[in-house]
This record gives C-alpha cells, structure tokens and sequence, in this order.
C-alpha cells in the first residue's frame, strides 16, 4: 500500500515551521512546562504533519510522570440531582443538552448516559476511514510488506511502555479488530481536536472535580465484524483496571455505524441502573476469569435491565467502570460496526497500568 496521501510530506507541511514549533515546545518541556508545549503543539499543528502528530503523542505520555497532580479529595461520587430517576433504561438527550448536571445523574444515576448526535458526519465519516487505514497499515506491518513500517497512521510511540511493537510469534492482524488511539498519532490528533470542540476537556473537569486525562490501553479504536449472535464476555472494565473502589472514571463510547437495537450492525448489550459493584467472575456459567456468567446476569437482569440501545452514527453512550456489558452480536446482523472507546481518569487516581496520556 501506498502511504496515504491524505498526509503531506514534511516538505508540504512546511518545514520550517514545523521545526521551530517543534524546537518552541522542546524549551517549553525543558522548562517544565509539558502543558504549554503540549498546548503548542495542539493548537499550532495538524493531524496531518506526522512528525508533529508523533511528538505530541509523546509528549502526552512522558508528561504525566512529570506533572503533579492533586491528591484524590474526599467529595466521590458526587452529587447528583437524580433528575433521570423512574425511566426505563438509560437517560437518552440530545447534544445540545449534554452538562455536567446530566452527566452525573446518567453515569452514577442509572448506570449511563445516552448522547444523540455527539459527532457530526463529517467527523464520523473520516474517523471510519481512519479506523480502516489504522488496521490497515498494522496489518501490513505485521506482514512485513515493504515500507509498512513507515506509514504514518500505524506508529507505536518509543514512549509506549515496551517500546515500538514487535510483531512476534506470527502474531496475525486483519482489517477487523481494535487497535490503540495512540498507535496512530493523526488519529489520535483529530480526535483531541474533536473532544476540545465539544467542551470535553471542561465537562470533565466539572465531572471529575479535578483534570481527566486519557491512557494509552483504554483509549480504543474498534471496527467489529458481525459474528452470527456469538456471545461475547459480560464485563465490568473495573475488573481491569485496578481498585474499583479507588479510580475515577468515565467512558465515552460513540458510534460510528448505525447499530444495536434492530439495526444491522452489532451494537451493545448493556445494564440499565446505577449498581457500583463488580460483580463476581469466573463462575455460573462464564468462559472465562475476567467474564461475568451468563446467570448471573439473568439475576441482575430481573432488577436492572439489560438493554441494546439502537444508535445512529455519532450518537454516543457514557459509563463507567461499574458499567456491566458486552458487544452485542445478534444474528441479523450484516455490516461492521466501527466505533471509539475512550476512558478518561480523574488525574488523581489514574491507574499507571494503563499509562495515562496528557489530555
Ligand atoms: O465496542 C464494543 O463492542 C465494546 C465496548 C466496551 O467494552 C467498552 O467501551 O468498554
Ligand atoms: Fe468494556
């Protein structure tokens, strides 16, 4: 495969400039000040300049070990005003009416918060040909084709904990499955970019009480095949991420494809309601230790319940790592559901395994 030429050369993206902007935001972090160069670099660049995009990935992940971030405060959860009390499954508005009000009450009120319209079309349009060529150009690298390892929408950072990938032990890639934001910096640039433009930094901040940041491991983009109504694994992401009880979290999953409900792509099966426990694992019915088994949610099932929301492309879901559900296959289904799943971490109590990124 060619090198996509949406990306410009160095020599398009005007060399000069780039290098000053680049040697500005070296200062700025010789200085200490990994925010202003990460600022810089945000609103100076363009996905589109592959050095820029690569450094600023960089420079989000080095930065959080260098930053100092407040103890947790005691105020968690927050309050909420319980304005969703008494609907049936999750709190459904429109973008327009999305405020920290609503995101507390969805998320710790009822399990989760539906967004009609997060993205628009145009977003939503060139996210899923970046999906394709993210998977795309791993797949390539992981077969070894010639020049693979230098096209820019597939480029691991140094600064990625183990370094560059190495595919090893015939480790198989197609152009269906999940891969890292992070792996692809204009990927990742753009949608920074569109995070600022909705006011999700500040949305966030009010959430949280204190800044959110992102990682690297929960920072997910996602093009699913359908599967003939395979079951995949009930899951809490709280049994991964570290103390359920301690991180602070929440998750903004948008598609990217119409689906869930009765559309043709698969979409999630999710519980509806504001339990915050992690519920065991491994047992009653589950495949395997990280799982929930499947009567064991036929039991939650009875008090809260199990939904599959129908979505249009760019409508969105937010929840937490208390949130039980998995991707819904059903058997109807004939399209690939492309999607982006994105944890933010109160900054306080983000969890270093999943290496937190700069937001
Ligand atoms: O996109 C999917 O099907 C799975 C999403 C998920 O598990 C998550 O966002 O935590
Ligand atoms: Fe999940």
């Amino acid at each position: 495969m060619s090198i996509d030429s949406t990306l410009r050369s160095g020599q398009d993206a005007g060399m000069g400039r780039e290098n000053e902007l680049l040697q500005k935001a070296d200062q700025l972090v010789d200085s200490g000040d990994f925010r202003g160069a990460i600022s810089l670099l945000e609103e100076a660049g363009r996905f589109d300049d592959p050095t820029l995009a690569r450094r600023l990935v960089s420079l989000r992940i080095q930065a959080y070990a260098e930053m100092e971030w407040p103890e947790p405060h005691d105020h968690w959860p927050p309050h909420h005003d319980g304005r969703f009390e008494g609907e049936a499954g999750f709190p459904d508005i429109q973008a327009v009416e999305l405020d920290e009000g609503a995101l507390k009450a969805g998320i710790l009120g009822r399990g989760g918060l539906i967004v009609r319209g997060l993205m628009d079309e145009q977003r939503i349009e060139s996210m899923r040909e970046n999906i394709d060529r993210v998977l795309l150009a791993r797949m390539e690298a992981s077969d070894e084709v010639p020049g693979a390892e230098n096209n820019p929408w597939y480029h691991r950072s140094e600064n990625v904990r183990g370094g560059p990938t190495q595919f090893r032990g015939g480790q198989r890639f197609t152009t269906i499955g999940s891969a890292w934001s992070v792996d692809s910096p204009p990927t990742t640039f753009q949608l920074i970019e569109f995070y600022r433009e909705i006011g999700l930094h500040g949305l966030l901040r009010g959430y949280f009480d204190e800044d959110p940041v992102l990682s690297v491991r929960k920072w997910v983009v996602r093009c699913a095949a359908p599967n003939n109504g395979a079951s995949s694994g009930w899951h809490q992401d709280g049994y991964f991420l570290g103390d359920a009880s301690a991180i602070r979290t929440a998750n903004l999953w948008i598609a990217l494809t119409d689906c869930g409900g009765d559309a043709d792509a698969p979409g999630l099966e999710i519980v509806a309601g504001g339990e915050r426990k992690i519920h065991e694992t491994g047992t009653r019915g589950s495949p395997f230790d990280w799982t929930v088994g499947q009567d064991l949610v036929d039991e939650i099932a009875l008090t809260s319940p199990v939904v599959c929301p129908r979505f249009k492309a760019g409508d969105a879901l937010f929840f937490d790592h208390y949130n039980l559900h998995r991707t819904g296959f059903g058997l109807n289904h004939t399209k690939n559901r492309y999607a982006v799943e994105t944890w933010f971490f109160a900054g306080s109590t983000a969890p270093h395994k999943q290496q937190p990124v700069v937001f």
